[in-house]
């Protein structure tokens, strides 16, 4: 098995003070960090929401979001306490015509020729993941759902991701769906 790092949306936007702040965001920072620094030879990588000024994702064309995550704006950084500059960082959520994009398997690398997620994977013969970022129960969900999905062996790194909780609940939900998809919840 060789297992991989993903961090999905480890953003400003997502953490408290942003344009979507998570309640109690900033308690993913000290796990993943220390995740990081016990395995710093796995292959890392992270996705990033990243969103044109106007897209239908967002409220303002009948998405269900505040604006967020803007290409190229402060919020769309990520989060600079982490310690992950050797990540290879996949975008997306670009479309403006599509409300999609919570998936970090709908990204695409900003290096190696705008490859897949999947294909970046398979290119380091990564069949396991360890999974943690922002939020639970959306982008984190639908990431581990899909890698799930795709055979890989996925591990959710419980106190390295925190929810939007929309409704009570949504997180510990999401959690459950991930549970019942074959993730592991680890932590
Ligand atoms: C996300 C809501 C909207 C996420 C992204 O990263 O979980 N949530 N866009
Ligand atoms: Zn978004």
């Amino acid at each position: 098995m060789t297992v991989g790092i993903l961090l999905v949306d480890p953003q400003l936007d997502f953490f408290p003070g942003g344009a979507l702040g998570v309640n109690d965001g900033d308690a993913i920072v000290a796990p993943i960090n220390e995740l990081l620094r016990r395995h710093p030879r796995l292959p890392l990588f992270a996705s990033r929401d990243w969103h044109p000024t106007s897209t239908r994702h967002f409220a303002a064309r009948g998405g269900r979001w505040p604006p967020h995550c803007v290409q190229e704006t402060p919020g769309a950084g990520f989060h600079p306490e982490l310690a992950m500059a050797s990540a290879e960082v996949f975008d997306k959520g670009t479309d403006p015509n599509d409300d999609a994009g919570y998936s970090a398997f709908e990204g695409r690398s900003r290096g190696h020729g705008g490859r897949s997620l999947a294909d970046a994977l398979g290119a380091e013969h990564v069949d396991a993941l360890i999974v943690a970022g922002l939020a639970t129960d959306y982008c984190v969900k639908a990431s581990v759902l899909d890698a799930c999905a795709r055979g890989l062996t996925t591990f959710v790194l419980a106190p390295g991701v925190r929810a939007v909780d929309v409704q009570a609940g949504d997180g510990e939900r999401a959690l459950a769906e991930m549970r019942a998809a074959g993730a592991l919840v680890i932590g």
